[in-house]
């Protein structure tokens, strides 16, 4: 297999297409983490992939690796266990903002606190896609959602303030910029300690359509006007992506 071709051995090539939804952006998250773990060319039989539940979730059933889907909520704590049981094992979790943050919150603010060495891959679409439409923790104020047609009156979840007080790293990422995303899944996967990457994808069909964009392309270019590369930043704002390496205890 040439290089550039090189990503497709940790997938399941036999189950494509997907079952995502025309003008999803978790295919552009799935292939984008494939190529990261090509580039530092994890062994297949060492590695190992958590989702919980959702259409992100679905993620994990495409590797070709040793996976859980496991139930919602709870990816973390079990990716934790595998690790801990196994610790010269690769683990990452695949899941969905309302898996990780709503549901699975907990769990994830003691990961932080313990800092323990896996890597979690937020597919960030701001919504809880699978189920229709419901307004999820990563969902901007006053957006509508299918339960919010004022508009959300809470202020979203931003993950990278759980690490405050805590060692980790932090990445935010769009599914435009891919060089970037690609590069923030390669320094999270090489981060010794618990690494989290938000990556901003697009779910048209139950959210943007909501929203007044007529495609998903509607929604890259959106990613690409709004958001501005700040790597390394101590602190990213609302409209930045980024890398924010080992925030400092305070
Ligand atoms: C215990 C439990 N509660 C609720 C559900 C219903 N449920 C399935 S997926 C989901 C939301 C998933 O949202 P997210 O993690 O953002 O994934 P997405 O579908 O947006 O990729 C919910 C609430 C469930 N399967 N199990
Ligand atoms: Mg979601």
């Amino acid at each position: 297999m040439d290089k550039d071709n090189h990503f497709k051995c940790y997938l399941k090539l036999d189950l494509l297409p997907t079952p995502w939804c025309p003008g999803c952006g978790n295919g552009i998250v799935l292939k984008t983490i494939c190529q990261a773990f090509s580039e530092l060319d994890l062994p297949r039989d060492g590695t190992v992939v958590v989702s919980g539940i959702g259409c992100a979730g679905r993620s994990a059933g495409f590797f070709a690796l040793d996976s859980v889907h496991t139930a919602h909520g709870r990816a973390i704590p079990v990716a934790e266990g595998i690790k801990y049981a196994n610790d010269s094992l690769h683990v990452i979790v695949v899941s969905g903002d309302g898996d990780l943050l709503g549901i699975g919150g907990n769990h994830l603010l003691h990961a932080i606190r313990r800092n323990t060495n896996i890597t979690v891959i937020c597919y960030a679409n701001e919504i809880y896609g699978m189920t229709g439409g419901q307004v999820s923790p990563t969902t901007p104020r006053s957006t509508k959602t299918l339960t919010t047609p004022d508009g959300n009156p809470d202020r979203p979840a931003d993950v990278q303030l759980f690490f405050k007080h805590y060692n980790g790293y932090f990445a935010r990422t769009t599914a435009y910029h891919l060089n970037h995303m690609r590069k923030c899944i390669v320094e999270a996967l090489k981060f010794k300690g618990f690494s989290f990457v938000e990556a901003r994808t697009m779910c048209i069909v139950n959210y943007g359509r909501r929203l007044g964009y007529k495609n998903s392309n509607e929604m890259l270019i959106h990613y690409k006007e709004f958001y501005k590369i700040n790597d390394y930043a101590e602190e990213l704002a609302l409209n930045e992506i980024g890398i924010v390496k080992s925030i400092p205890a305070s």
